[in-house]
């Protein structure tokens, strides 16, 4: 964001806001207060992207190489196979999507009132996916979501990045947890996005988590009305995420790159992934446990982004048993 906001932006876009108010200031909030951020700007509603094309558009195309245009093609769950047979390396798999519903402020830009009314609005659709239950973060005790968090299934709530963006605006009020009954599809409601959508399965079944999350969305995509635009598909708070809004990722234990971080990054970003840690973006690894996922969502498919996981995931367990 500093790179590209030049002084004839800034006075081109300075006066500027949307329908519901949000300013270049607002937008621009989060990286100024973190001058490490990668990106450093959060949209408030889909006319974000409109209203701030000039700064937006460059800022998209550097976090997403290549043509920069959403690919609509979902990808087949019937393509793909378990992505470590062995059952060695791979202890877990989750794809998740990014959804918001199309009209509403987007989290940076809601209160606990709007994140209510949002709430309501999506409840009937999570009560048409057939069993599960759609908890209101309200009625969980710190406790009991901090455990939940260290289980991997529900969001923190204390990332500076999204805190200076404006979306733990007075939480937990209006936010919930979805979870279906065998636990394996989960949403969080009310995080950065208005849905997080998500899979995770045991082990390397990607089929599995494909198959859970395309049908959960289906289902859900039949009752709510998403944001979408047709050059920059689904409409996400934070640029990273358009396009797909799709994150498919792995925890794989690799103690011997583990010892070898800059080896393991070079692998991973020569397929097109990205490394986290094992409680996600701006995390550490624990007992060596990595997470590896598709780098990139816009201008390439879900079955390209989904290769290049497969793919990335072959090629680094076998410069693990390798060095073993
Ligand atoms: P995102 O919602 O963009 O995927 P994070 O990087 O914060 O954001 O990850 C969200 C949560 O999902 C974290 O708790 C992370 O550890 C967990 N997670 C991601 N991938 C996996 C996986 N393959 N197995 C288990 N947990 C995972
Ligand atoms: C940043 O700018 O660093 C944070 N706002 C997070 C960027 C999103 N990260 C990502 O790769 N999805």
């Amino acid at each position: 964001m500093a790179r590209t906001l030049d002084a004839g932006l800034r006075s081109e876009l300075g006066g500027r806001q949307t329908a519901f108010g949000w300013t270049l200031a607002d937008l621009i909030r989060s990286g100024e207060r973190n001058p490490d951020s990668q990106v450093g700007l959060y949209a408030g509603d889909a006319e974000t992207y409109e209203v701030f094309r000039p700064l937006l558009d460059p800022i998209i195309a550097g976090c997403h190489p290549g043509p920069g245009v959403h690919v609509r093609e979902p990808a087949d769950p019937a393509d793909f196979d378990d992505l470590d047979p062995s059952g060695e390396h791979v202890r877990s798999t989750r794809v998740r999507v990014a959804r918001n519903v199309a009209g509403h402020r987007f989290p940076p830009a809601m209160d606990g009132a709007h994140h209510e009314a949002l709430r309501e609005q999506v409840r009937p659709a999570f009560a048409a996916l057939g069993g599960g239950a759609l908890r209101p973060l309200e009625a969980m005790t710190p406790e009991a979501r901090r455990a939940l968090v260290q289980e991997h299934v529900l969001f923190r709530d204390d990332d500076r990045f999204l805190e200076a963006a404006g979306v733990y605006r007075d939480f937990p009020r209006g936010r919930a947890l979805y979870r279906a009954d065998d636990g394996r599809l989960s949403a969080w409601v009310g995080e950065e996005d208005h849905l997080r959508l998500f899979a995770l399965v045991p082990g390397g079944d990607l089929r599995l988590a494909l198959t859970r999350l395309r049908d959960a969305l289906d289902a859900l995509g039949a009752q709510v009305d998403f944001a979408f635009d047709d050059r920059l598909g689904h409409l996400a708070s934070c640029p990273t995420n358009l396009g797909t809004a799709m994150r498919a990722s792995v925890h794989v234990r690799l103690p011997q790159l583990a010892g070898d971080r800059p080896r393991l990054e070079a692998l991973a970003q020569e397929h097109g992934l990205q490394v986290r840690g094992t409680h996600g973006e701006h995390s550490e690894a624990e007992d060596a446990v990595f997470d590896l996922s598709n780098a990139h969502r816009l201008g390439f498919s879900e079955a390209e982004l989904l290769r290049r996981l497969r793919d990335g995931v072959a090629a680094v367990l076998a410069a693990e048993r390798a060095s073993a």
